[in-house]
């Protein structure tokens, strides 16, 4: 209600996903500070509470997708394949809310709504759609890259008499699709994974592609005892190569261009990556994602597979036809994506040659005037990738400027840590992170606790406050762009890391692409020559 008092915390954290968790366990248990956390979901995860579709799987290796600044916790805690599944990483992430005794500081079920800062007092105030209100001397946005769902607005979809939903918003019961007509819209990491889990089931899949993908194999596999061993025997290594690589992942790319072997070994080299499985395939040569030539080697090599698998010329030639170079877009990858084409019960639309028109009671038109009879509508249409999660709050700083004023031109930050003019706000992967990039739980261990140690020295020196100077924002902002445009990247004319799959959104390149291990080096010089850069003030 509007009569809610305001409770006052030292920190508040908004999202309770892989972030927010440690991010509490850093500001509470390591600075003893009061802390908060707000999250909108009825439980802890993030992502991972969120993202339920059948066939959701993490693509990071499981002895790589976790915390690593508790071994102990890395001891104790077993996983069972190659790929974390969504519901085995959900299950990780409550063991660490019980395991360090995060609940009690958590508050779910709570969207954070908006957050004023009040310079007078130096606090944020922060609003929820539940009526709760807190003040807080830090705001720490712990919210996701991948949180904001994009659903597109076709006309008619109001008016479809079957049922539709958006894989990141997926509901907690879950979706039957036994002996239902399926449309699934997007063919990104998610599509991919969805696909061959939602053909299993349904009467019929219509995949609706808008641009094609490039997916290699995972090989998913449950783990075997040897390599749960080998993995605790030697966490201290796997922590050094994650934070000595460009990725985070728990291995280096390779040292070699594709130049200097012959078209026979490059082949070998590309056989093997695609045996072996997963994204370690874009590790096979250093000058994939910055030499364009070298990159249409591996273009072609994947381009080749998929004509193989799939028997039907016709969706082989759609489903082939890819316009981006190889991992310019989040390369996905897959268990039987391209062999769920050879399945009776599924079909392809290509949607650049007949784009959707609108939807009707009964299901899909396309402009070529055909009705794709539908009882289910599943949108695996992606995110308002970075900016999305920030800007559905309503974020406001010094003076009551508006986060969405001062990032109308695309988004600004310090190091994706802070913004100019919202002093004690820190932004945990935010955009000019290297965050999505990488294997995201390094970025957010590393992020977290340069928050943490940054929030030290302001009370062990008795300052009040922390806040980027212009300057240093405009020469990072650069320098973000100077990364993107060493590689390949920006040639994805599609891509979410420039957030051209949401209509108006300025087209920025958004994330550090500098890699991790430069990022992180970066950040820790800042630090040590006393946060230069930022203004911090008493
Ligand atoms: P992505 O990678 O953004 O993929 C979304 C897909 O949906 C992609 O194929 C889009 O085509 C398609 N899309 C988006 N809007 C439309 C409309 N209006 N009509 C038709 N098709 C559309 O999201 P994901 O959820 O798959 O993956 C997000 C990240 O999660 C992933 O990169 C990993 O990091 C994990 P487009 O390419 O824009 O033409």
């Amino acid at each position: 209600s509007d009569a809610a008092e305001e409770i006052v915390v030292d920190a508040l954290i908004v999202g309770a996903g892989f972030a927010g968790l440690y991010q509490l366990l850093c500001l509470r248990d390591r600075l003893g500070l009061s802390v908060q956390v707000l999250e909108a979901g009825d439980g802890v995860g993030g992502t991972w509470y969120w993202n339920r579709y059948p066939g959701a799987r993490c693509d990071s290796e499981s002895h790589s997708y976790a915390f690593y600044f508790s071994d102990d916790l890395l001891q104790e805690w077993n996983w069972s394949e190659r790929y974390p599944a969504q519901a085995e990483i959900l299950r990780y992430l409550n063991h660490v809310a019980d395991r360090f005794d995060l609940r009690r500081d958590i508050r779910c079920g709570t969207r954070v709504t908006g957050a004023d800062y009040d310079a007078a007092a130096n606090r944020w105030h922060v609003r929820t759609d539940t009526g709760a209100r807190y003040a807080a001397t830090y705001l720490v946005t712990a919210v996701g890259c991948l949180s904001a769902a994009n659903v597109p607005s076709i006309p008619g979809l109001d008016g479809f008499a079957g049922r539709w939903v958006h894989t990141g918003q997926w509901p907690q019961e879950g979706v039957d699709f036994t002996g239902r007509r399926v449309g699934m819209i997007g063919t990104g990491s998610t599509g991919i994974q969805a696909a061959p889990a939602i053909a299993e089931t349904a009467a019929h899949l219509t995949v609706f592609q808008r641009t094609a993908n490039y997916s290699i194999p995972a090989r998913n596999a449950p783990l075997t005892e040897e390599f749960k061993h080998w993995a605790k025997a030697n966490t201290a290594e796997l922590r050094r190569l994650m934070h000595s690589s460009t990725n985070g992942h728990p291995f280096l790319v390779a040292d070699r261009s594709v130049h200097d072997v012959s078209p026979e070994e490059r082949e070998a080299i590309y056989r093997a990556a695609w045996d072996h499985g997963g994204l370690r395939f874009r590790a096979t040569f250093r000058d994939i994602l910055t030499d364009k030539a070298a990159n249409d080697t591996a273009a072609d090599f994947l381009r080749d597979r998929i004509r193989e698998v799939v028997k039907d010329p016709g969706m082989a030639a759609i489903l082939s036809d890819i316009d981006h170079p190889f991992a310019t877009k989040r390369p996905p990858i897959d268990t039987g994506y391209f062999e769920t084409f050879n399945r009776e019960n599924v079909s392809l639309v290509d949607l650049r040659a007949t784009p959707i028109e609108r939807v009707t009671p009964a299901g899909i038109v396309t402009r070529d005037g055909t009705e794709h009879p539908l009882d289910i509508i599943v949108f695996a249409t992606g995110f308002d990738a970075m900016t999305g999660p920030l800007l559905r709050m309503d974020i406001r700083g010094r003076d009551g400027l508006a986060l969405h004023e001062a990032w109308r031109a695309g988004p600004l930050t310090y190091l994706g840590l802070q913004v100019a003019g919202f002093p004690n706000l820190f932004t945990i992967t935010g955009p000019g992170s290297p965050s999505v990039l990488t294997n995201m739980p390094v970025a957010i261990e590393q992020h977290v606790e340069w928050i943490t140690a940054c929030i030290a020295h302001l009370r062990a020196s008795g300052l009040a406050r922390i806040e980027p100077a212009p300057d240093a924002v405009d020469r990072w902002v650069a320098h973000v762009n100077e990364a993107a445009d060493a590689t390949l990247l920006p040639q994805a004319g599609h891509s979410w890391y420039l957030g051209a799959n949401v209509p108006g959104k300025p087209r920025v390149f958004m994330p550090y692409a500098g890699g991790m291990a430069r990022y992180r080096a970066i950040c820790d010089e800042v630090a040590a020559r006393g946060y230069e850069g930022f203004a911090l003030s008493a």
